[in-house]
């Protein structure tokens, strides 16, 4: 056997012994008997000198491949020990505790208003509405004529709309979807839009420039405010709990008629009057009504032979509600303490 020969039998020992070895000091031991001053490959570089001069370049590039992967596998292996928490078998070192509780991975939740949408979404695809959602960036169609707005609208103003440099605008609310739902399919269309709508309010506690509305509507031949009533007596009996009363107060929207602003029994005080509700027994939460003839009109639906309803709401103002939350710029701030009371 030439000296190279026995190099390389001196490396799979090391490989052998090496790979079993699960502990820092055994790592080190071996260490001292292969690579130490008086250790294996010491032993035999020595005899270096003493072999034919033929043998010695094949020799010596062995015995610097020994070093190297003999240095490489035991810091490996130490590598491998520590991560396993296994550092030590000896007296006083510190052994893997299987009884020791788990560090429990960090994890992420649904933000608040994400949250509330989905359940509201839930409630009403079970009440048989497609999910749907359209641009962000809209056209004045979309956003305004087709809703029956007039060109005079307060709504139109550019201190209410945030209108874009290509003529575009940031759409105010969500109906602009409805409507290029209905100028595709025919009735019986019946659909839900969530999404975020823009307008260049001032921040405060109640205002942002930016919120999430969700926007129903149900068109087919023969639908009724009765119908409209159902439907949200269904929702919000759902979302607030089997008691919840609705009360429904006349009042004026370009693109419902007749409208209506609808409110709930207050859930704490149950309709008598407490802080909550401002003593009045009842919160707003949204506006519905049956959509104008001029908006189906628009979407080439004929007004006499089908008629719908439509609803929208807030969603900031519900999770509000729902949580108690007195100031919407908190749902906005990524502020983790906030936030990580609502990951369930
Ligand atoms: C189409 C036609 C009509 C959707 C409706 C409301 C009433 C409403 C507000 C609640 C608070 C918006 O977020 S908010 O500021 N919405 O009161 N929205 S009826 O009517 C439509 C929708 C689509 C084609």
């Amino acid at each position: 056997m030439t000296l190279a020969d026995k190099i390389r039998q001196l490396i799979s020992e090391a490989q052998e012994k090496i790979a079993a070895a699960d502990s820092a000091e055994t790592i080190e031991a071996l260490r001292v008997q292969f690579l130490g001053r008086k250790g294996g490959l010491a032993e035999l570089t020595g005899l270096l000198g003493q072999i034919d001069p033929a043998e010695k370049p094949e020799a010596g590039r062995e015995a610097n491949r020994a070093k190297n992967e003999i240095t490489a596998l035991l810091d490996a292996r130490t590598a491998a020990v520590k991560a396993s928490g296994a550092s030590g078998s000896g007296a006083g070192a510190a052994k893997l505790d299987l009884t020791l509780p788990g560090t429990a991975p960090a994890t992420g939740g649904l933000h608040p208003i994400t949250q509330v949408v989905d359940e509201i979404c839930d409630i009403f695809y079970r009440l048989g509405f497609q999910i749907v959602s359209g641009p962000e960036m809209e056209t004045d169609y979309y956003n305004f004529e087709a809703l029956n707005i007039p060109a005079d609208h307060s709504s139109r103003d550019d201190l209410a709309t945030f209108y874009l440099e290509n003529g575009k605008l940031l759409r105010s609310q969500t109906s602009t979807v409805q409507t290029r739902i209905m100028e595709k399919e025919r009735p019986p269309v019946k659909v839900l839009a969530p999404g975020r709508v823009y307008r260049p309010d001032a921040t405060d506690a109640t205002h942002s420039f930016m919120f999430h509305q969700i926007e129903g509507l149900f068109v087919d031949e023969k639908v009724s405010f009765a119908d409209l009533k159902g439907v949200l007596l269904a929702f919000a009996k759902q979302f607030f709990g089997s008691d919840v009363k609705l009360r429904f107060r006349p009042h004026f929207f370009p693109f419902t008629e007749p409208s209506a602003e609808v409110d709930v029994s207050c859930g704490l005080c149950k309709g008598s009057g407490c802080r909550s509700c401002g003593q009045k027994g009842w919160l707003e939460i949204l506006g519905a009504g049956m959509i104008h003839p001029n908006v189906l009109r628009a979407v080439k639906i004929s007004p006499e032979k089908y008629s719908g309803f439509a609803f929208g709401f807030g969603v900031e103002r519900i999770a509000m509600r729902r949580w108690g939350v007195n100031d919407i710029r908190l749902f906005y701030e990524n502020d983790l303490r906030f936030l990580r009371q609502f990951s369930a």
